[in-house]
C-alpha cells in the first residue's frame, strides 16, 4: 500500500523546558531519599503522562496541604505556591520541598520587593490559574490587582495611580501580554515593571518557534494537557500565526483523523510539560499513515538548566 506523502514540521524548541525537568527529578529523588509516600501539592506538572508515572513510584497528588499528613514530605508544584503554604508547612514541622521553578520564583521576588517599596502590585495572568494563585499570593489577600485581559485595564482602581508595579505569569501569550502592558501603560504612566514581562525563555522559544511553523502547516498539532496554560497558548499562536487547523492533543489517541484528512503538510510541537515520548507518539501515528518527510522548524537553541534543592543533592 503506498501511504500518501507528509511534510512533518518539527517545531524545536518544544517540550520540557529546565523548570519541568528540575521538578520531576526533585519528585523522584525526594522518593528516593525517603522511600514511599511521598505528597505532591497539585499536579507536579500539568501533565497526566508524567504524574501517573510517578504516583506509580508511590508519589500522592494532593490540592491542598491539609490532605498530607505531618510526618511524610511534601512538594509543592512548579508553578509556586503562596506563601501561606510553606508557612503551614512549617508550623506543621513537615519537611517539605519547594519545586516551584526558579523563574516562577523570581517573580515572587519580584512582586514582594515592589510591595516593600510602597507599590500596589498588578498581575497580569489567568484568575484560579495555580501560577497566579501563588504569585498573588506572596502578598497578603486583596493586596495585587488581577488582570486578565486588555478590558480589564479600565477597570483597574488602585489606591495611587502614581505607586503601581506589575508582575505577569510566565506562561502567557506574548503578544497578548504586550497589549495589556501597553494598556497598563498608557492608563497609568508611572507604573514600574520588568524590561517586557514576566513570561520565561522557555514560553518565548516555544510561541517563536510555533509562528515560524504555523504559516507552512496545513494542520497543527500541540502535544500539551488541557490544564496547560503555556500549551494552550501554542495552540492559538498557531491559529493566529495562519495555521487553519490547530489542534491540542494529549497523545496520538486523541488525533481527530477524519479532521486531518487532505493534508500534506503537519506542524508538531508540544508544551513544556509534555515529555518526548508522548510527541514520539504523536510522529509514529503520522508515520503509520502518511509517507513522512521530517523537516525541523528551529528557531533557538536552549541549554538553561536548573538545581535541585541542596537538601536532596546531598544524598545524590
Ligand atoms: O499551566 P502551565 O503552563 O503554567 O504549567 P505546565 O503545563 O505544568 O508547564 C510547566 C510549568 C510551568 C510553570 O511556569
Ligand atoms: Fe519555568 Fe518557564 Fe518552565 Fe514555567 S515554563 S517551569 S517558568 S522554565
Amino acid at each position: 500500500m503506498t501511504l500518501p506523502p507528509l511534510t512533518l514540521y518539527l517545531a524545536a524548541p518544544r517540550g520540557f523546558c529546565a523548570g519541568v525537568d528540575r521538578a520531576i527529578k526533585i519528585v523522584e529523588m525526594a522518593l528516593e531519599k525517603w522511600g514511599a509516600p511521598v505528597f505532591v501539592r497539585h499536579e507536579i506538572v500539568h501533565n497526566k503522562f508524567v504524574v501517573d508515572g510517578l504516583r506509580d513510584k508511590g508519589a500522592v497528588f494532593v490540592e491542598t496541604l491539609d490532605e498530607c499528613p505531618d510526618d511524610r514530605p511534601v512538594i509543592f508544584s512548579a508553578h509556586g505556591v503562596p506563601k501561606a503554604v510553606p508557612a503551614a508547612a512549617a508550623k506543621r514541622q513537615m519537611v517539605y520541598v519547594d519545586a516551584t521553578c526558579p523563574l516562577v520564583s523570581k517573580v515572587h521576588i519580584e512582586a514582594q520587593r515592589h510591595a516593600d517599596n510602597g507599590l500596589q502590585m498588578v498581575m497580569i495572568g489567568h484568575a484560579g490559574h495555580p501560577e497566579t494563585v501563588g504569585t498573588m499570593g506572596q502578598l497578603p489577600d486583596g493586596e495585587v490587582l488581577l488582570v486578565e485581559t486588555v478590558a480589564d485595564v479600565a477597570n483597574v482602581t488602585p489606591r495611587d495611580a502614581e505607586r503601581l508595579a506589575f508582575v505577569t505569569q510566565t506562561t502567557l501569550s506574548v503578544d497578548d501580554t504586550i497589549d495589556i502592558v501597553t494598556a497598563l501603560k498608557q492608563r497609568f504612566p508611572a507604573i514600574i515593571g520588568p524590561h517586557k514581562e514576566d513570561i520565561c525563555y522557555a514560553t518565548t522559544n516555544r510561541q517563536e518557534a510555533v509562528k515560524a511553523m504555523a504559516p507552512k502547516c496545513d494542520a497543527m498539532l500541540v502535544v500539551g494537557a488541557p490544564n496547560s496554560s503555556n500549551s494552550k497558548r501554542l495552540v492559538e499562536v498557531g491559529t493566529k500565526a495562519g495555521c487553519g487547523y490547530s489542534q491540542l492533543v494529549q497523545r496520538a489517541a486523541d488525533i481527530d483523523w477524519r479532521a486531518l484528512e487532505g493534508i500534506t503538510s503537519m506542524g508538531i510541537t508540544a508544551g513544556a510539560s509534555a515529555p518526548e515520548v508522548l510527541i514520539n507518539e504523536v510522529i509514529d501515528a503520522f508515520k503509520d499513515r502518511y509517507d513522512v518527510t521530517v523537516e525541523m522548524v528551529e528557531t533557538a537553541i536552549e541549554n538553561v538548566e536548573f538545581k535541585v534543592p541542596r537538601v536532596l543533592r546531598e544524598t545524590a
